[in-house]
């Protein structure tokens, strides 16, 4: 063996990876408690050079947060607002389509649309703008509405969610977001999000939307209430979904934001998590394609740094983002081409730009 562990506990969780064996649960209890953060580090690494070589992907996207009006109030979240706050907003369909145009100079290949559940705007509202930006911008792809919003949707409509997911699949929806998964433990959901649908559902909402061929992503929030047997857990139940579906691409661990939520309480995640989460993520996911660092949540230099502890991808150039900038992250809004591609560079990682189902991608050898 050439690499020798700190913790010897993870001596058989090489064997396995170098067999390319799954790993159980009780491994991904081992590697979210053991001091070293090093060997996992590693071991994901190995993983994430085997499945994505030494590519990292990017993408030119662009966030719409269509309102932060929401029926529900969850403890964990800043940005939804009851319709009498003062930060309260709703954009008209017309607001959208401008910000959709607002480009920021680059060919944008992806709209990443979600909002909160708004008590009033009915369901015509969300196909109109499905429409109306394939319209406006036919070639780009929309991926919206996370597995809440679409169980919403489908009340709305007054449908079952398989009629509702077809409609707005013909209207435009191209593809859905990881949003809203949080961590499936009943315990910690009554929590922190006792009003919204359960984990089951979140699972059962993206198991329709593949049966009906439109691939998803996958997320987990961590660093609030959970306990690392429940962070294990759902990336078990995630990676299970996978192994009937194929329907999902990438997995995106959230770091919980702590400021201006219920749960104020909580620090923010420290570096160390971050990086455990995606290599974590990366050994335990071994039938997701990609696990991505989100610079939004966890820094531009924690997301490259991430592109040797398992992620391969760095999300994008965003542009616009409220929902954790509202809990306080303190990044900017918007990454441009050249600085991505420079910071992937940096990390001695080869940047790839891809479509949202990595299906196009283009290899982007120098800096500009
Ligand atoms: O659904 C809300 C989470 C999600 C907080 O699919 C919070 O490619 C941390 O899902 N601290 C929205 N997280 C963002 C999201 C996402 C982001 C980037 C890429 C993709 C993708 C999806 O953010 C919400 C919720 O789970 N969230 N509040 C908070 N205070």
């Amino acid at each position: 063996m050439l690499f020798e562990f700190e913790d010897k506990n993870l001596n058989p969780i090489y064997e396995k990876v170098c067999a390319q064996e799954r790993l159980s649960l009780e491994d991904g209890v081992t590697l979210w408690k053991t001091p070293d953060l090093l060997g996992v580090g590693y071991l994901a690494n190995r993983v994430r050079e085997r499945m994505n070589g030494d590519k990292t992907y990017f993408i030119h996207n662009r966030h719409i947060n269509p309102t932060n009006i929401c029926i529900h109030s969850c403890q964990f979240c800043a940005f939804g607002v009851k319709e009498d706050h003062p930060h309260a907003y709703e954009k008209s369909l017309g607001d959208i389509f401008s910000d959709a145009e607002k480009y920021n100079g680059g060919d944008v290949s992806e709209f990443h649309i979600v909002g909160g559940l708004h008590p009033d705007l009915p369901f015509e509202y969300y196909l109109d703008m499905l429409k109306g930006l394939k319209e406006r911008f036919p070639l780009v792809h929309i991926q919206a509405f996370t597995a809440i919003e679409l169980e919403y949707l489908a009340e709305l409509a007054k449908l079952p969610l398989d009629e509702t997911l077809i409609i707005l699949k013909d209207a435009g929806l191209g593809s859905i977001p990881g949003g809203g998964a949080e961590i499936f433990a009943k315990r910690v959901r009554k929590k922190i999000c006792g009003e919204k649908l359960i984990g089951e559902h979140w699972l059962s909402v993206h198991e329709a939307a593949h049966g009906l061929g439109l691939k998803s992503n996958a997320t987990m929030l961590y660093g609030h209430l959970e306990t690392i047997e429940e962070r294990a857990d759902h990336l078990v139940r995630l990676r299970e979904l996978q192994d009937r579906t194929n329907g999902f691409v990438t997995f995106i661990p959230l770091a919980f934001h702590p400021e201006n939520t219920v749960l104020n309480f909580l620090k923010t995640t420290p570096g160390q998590l971050d990086l455990r989460a995606l290599a974590v993520s990366r050994l335990m996911l071994d039938n997701f394609p990609h696990i991505k660092a989100f610079w939004i949540m966890i820094t531009p230099k924690i997301a490259q740094l991430a592109q040797s502890f398992g992620a391969d991808d760095m999300d994008g150039t965003v542009v616009e983002e409220k929902i954790i900038h509202a809990a306080g992250a303190a990044t900017d809004q918007i990454f441009h081409q050249d600085q991505i591609i420079n910071m992937i560079t940096e990390a001695g990682r080869q940047p790839v730009e891809r479509d949202t189902l990595y299906e196009n991608v283009e290899p982007r050898v120098t800096a500009v």
